[in-house]
């Protein structure tokens, strides 16, 4: 069996994601999500241009060697363009292999270590008043966890907070959106909300939330502190994620779980964090971080230092990634949670899948390979449309971290 054609799709079904649809020449075809959110364009063109034209008439079976000649054949590594098109090459060769050997993908990883995975849903409003419903909501569906988001008091709009009842979005057409953040507003706000939130909600509900890179090591010890008598599940990405000598000074101060990740691209971002114990729960995901193959990586080596897993999920990263990266986390005995924001309705329909969410847990599809598909036709339908992640500023103007 050879490779016979790999395409890239570009498609905007509410918002842009990138695909690569491998196609051996008994017509067996693999899918893999190629999205780097806000940079979309760079990744097709990789793709394209450096990366089809050499997998034309390889072995589709040669998943490791193909990663090896693709990272290492390079010899520009990692960074996150690279790093994404590897990837979708990767998931694609696995979606393949599922379907050669009539198996899920999870299977081919070593068959499943639970029953189901255990996600965590993401309620954030403006105010904390308004909070309250939507934590219930997720509750009354049967998560067992939930990202907690709000609005900070004196600023006009704080990433990650998203419309309640809408579907996230972290992009904004055209260029960059600039929101103002006040850091001393935010640590006097967020611990009084999670209080409140505790005494509602009891003991038992595992509770997150994401600082999405906006302190300094100090600054997130502090809050790591205050939030300690609420018990976290994980305070995420507390520090721009390539301080990593920053997790040593926040982990000297407080008991608070860190999770990471999300930007990382390679175990190379991890190894420190991991074999350190700096931080207890790693976000890398497929998409971003290799595929498969590469993932199972860092997850391995997170293993032998009781660092779980914890990947990033949210609506940026297409349902091809999400299917993926539910077949790993099935098979891996240091899963930890996994972010699940559902897509649209128009971007489920350009990505049909078999994964579904029942009671708390997301279970992969059953049927051979990854269980999950792009439908071309409809794709074609929503031409790529600009958009941007919003650029951070202080209120004296300066550009901040996010
Ligand atoms: C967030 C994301 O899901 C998360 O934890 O940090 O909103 C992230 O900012 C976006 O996926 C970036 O594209
Ligand atoms: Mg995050």
């Amino acid at each position: 069996m050879r490779i016979a054609e790999a395409r890239v799709i570009v498609t905007c079904p509410g918002r842009n994601f990138v695909t690569l649809k491998v196609v051996t020449d008994d017509g067996v075809t693999g899918v893999g999500d190629a999205t780097l959110n806000g940079r979309e364009l760079a990744v097709a063109a990789y793709l394209r241009e450096h990366v089809v034209p050499a997998l034309l008439g390889r072995d589709p079976a040669r998943i490791e060697d193909t990663w090896q000649y693709l990272y290492r054949g390079a010899y520009w590594r990692r960074g996150p363009v690279t790093m994404t098109a590897i990837a979708a090459v990767d998931t694609a060769l696995w979606d393949i292999k599922g379907k050669v050997a009539g198996l899920p993908v999870y299977q081919l990883l070593g068959g499943r270590c639970r029953d189901g995975v255990t996600v965590y849903g993401h309620a954030s409003a403006a105010t904390a008043e308004e909070l309250m419903p939507e934590i219930a909501g997720y509750v009354g569906q049967g998560y067992r966890a939930v990202r907690v988001q709000t609005g900070v008091p004196g600023l006009s709009g704080v990433y990650g907070v998203g419309k309640p009842g809408s579907v996230y979005e972290p992009a904004s057409e055209g260029v960059p959106a600039e929101p103002v953040w006040d850091t001393g507003r935010y640590l006097d706000h967020v611990p009084r909300v999670f209080a409140d939130v505790r005494a509602e909600f009891g003991p038992h509900l595992k509770l997150l939330h994401d600082v999405h890179h906006r302190l300094t090591p100090i600054e997130a010890a502090r809050l790591g502190r205050d939030l300690e008598p609420f018990a976290l599940t994980w305070l995420e990405d507390p520090v721009p994620a390539e301080w990593q000598d920053g997790f040593r000074l926040i982990r000297q101060h407080t008991t608070t779980p860190l999770a990471v990740g999300e930007v990382f691209t390679s175990i190379w971002d991890c190894r420190e964090l991991i074999t350190g114990q700096l931080v207890d729960y790693i976000r890398a995901t497929v998409v971003h971080a290799g595929g498969i193959t590469h993932l199972r990586r860092i997850f391995d080596l997170a293993a032998l230092h009781q660092v779980r897993s914890g990947s990033h999920g949210a609506t940026d990263l297409s349902p091809i990634c999400l299917a993926a990266a539910l077949h790993l986390d099935l098979a891996i005995p240091n899963f930890g949670l996994q972010e699940y924001m559902p897509h649209s309705a128009e971007t489920d329909a350009v990505f049909p899948h078999g994964y579904h969410y029942e009671g708390g847990y997301l279970h992969p599809a059953e049927t051979p390979g990854l269980g999950v598909d792009i439908d071309e036709e409809l794709a074609a339908r929503y031409p790529y449309r600009a958009a941007s992640l919003p650029v951070n500023r202080l209120t004296d103007g300066t550009v901040h971290d996010w």
